[in-house]
């Protein structure tokens, strides 16, 4: 298996622990807390005392769709203290959140993830690039484990994998996350109502964020590249969080004629966030690179260290030219 080693560390880090918490990222999505929800159950169907640390209540869908098991905490501080870490979907350090001082005290830290700027924090790590999904990650992690599959798990993470995936439809979407999809299916899962509450189920704020965005939209190269940007200022104009800004990159690849779509996400004064997709004339991946990040031919990203402004015009001079058009 491809992560033989890293498991073999993880099950003896469990092992050594008698308190473990699992921490998915700030303001989680539905693969972060599946994921959770998933590995805290198989976790104390093994014995293991095991807490899911979150940093506010969930809200809207993923209340919803996450019932109360009876494992979520709030506190990065128990008694006995934590003595495992497990982070989940967390691409970069600061999504910890509170929950980073038990990494500052030195307590063991496993790291689930399969963002490309995953930093590579912990003492295990599991970035796979190739996952659709975090949860579909830990369903392998909890074979590999020995976890015993009950319908609940199942559940959840199927709720992660469709999440993630939009449906299937992604571009990660694999042979195997079909088959995991199906073998998670045997389990009787409601996956109209789950893709309904997922998908049909948009908040007010999300839709409002979208024609934001949307109004944002540039066109190059004849209505082949497409570039739009997610503005801080834009989720208190419309009441959204960051679980309201997904897939709005998908703006411009959704458009007739669209080879090349660009988005960009404003993070903070001195970081922006670059996303890529490509239908594939150009491969994104190679673009993500010279910037740092990384990625797939048709699915890349990469951040840079300076404000939005500049960052967009570094966009328009130096990386639009690089799609050769079709037409001339
Ligand atoms: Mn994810």
């Amino acid at each position: 298996m491809k992560y033989n080693k890293e498991y073999k560390e993880i099950s003896r880090l469990i092992d050594q622990s008698s308190n473990i918490i699992i921490v998915p990222h700030i303001d989680p999505d539905p693969d972060g807390i599946g994921s959770s929800y998933a590995l805290a159950m198989t976790l104390q169907q093994m014995g293991k005392p095991c807490k899911i640390g979150l940093q506010s209540e969930l809200m809207g869908k993923n209340r919803d769709l996450f019932p109360d098991e009876g494992f979520i905490t709030h506190s990065e501080e128990s008694n006995p203290p934590y003595d495992l870490l497990i982070t989940t979907d967390i691409g970069s350090q600061e999504r910890v959140g509170k929950y980073h001082t038990l990494i500052d005290k030195g307590v063991p830290t496993i790291n689930l993830d399969h963002h490309i700027d995953n930093q590579s924090f912990g003492d295990v790590f599991i970035v796979d690039l190739d996952s659709s999904s975090t949860s579909e990650l830990v369903y392998e992690l909890i074979k590999a484990l020995d976890g015993k599959m009950n319908q609940k798990i199942a559940t959840y993470l199927y709720i992660g994998i469709v999440y993630d995936t939009g449906s299937f439809r992604y571009s990660l979407t694999s042979p195997k996350t079909h088959r995991l999809a199906s073998e998670l299916m045997e389990f009787t899962i409601d996956t109209n109502d789950i893709y309904d509450q997922l998908f049909e189920n948009l908040t007010e704020a999300s839709i409002k964020l979208r024609s934001k965005v949307a109004s944002t939209l540039e066109m190059f190269h004849g209505g082949e590249v497409a570039l739009t940007g997610l503005r801080d200022q834009f989720y208190e104009s419309c009441g959204a969080s960051e679980s309201d800004a997904n897939s709005l990159v998908r703006i411009g690849t959704s458009i007739q004629g669209v080879e090349f779509a660009i988005h960009m996400n404003e993070k903070d004064k001195n970081l922006t966030k670059v996303s890529l997709r490509s239908k594939g004339r150009i491969k994104v991946n190679e673009i993500a690179k010279e910037y740092g990040g990384g990625g797939h031919e048709k699915a890349a990203g990469f951040a840079i260290k300076n404000d939005f402004d500049h960052t967009k015009e570094l966009i328009i001079k130096s990386v639009v030219p690089k799609y050769q058009p079709k037409k001339k």
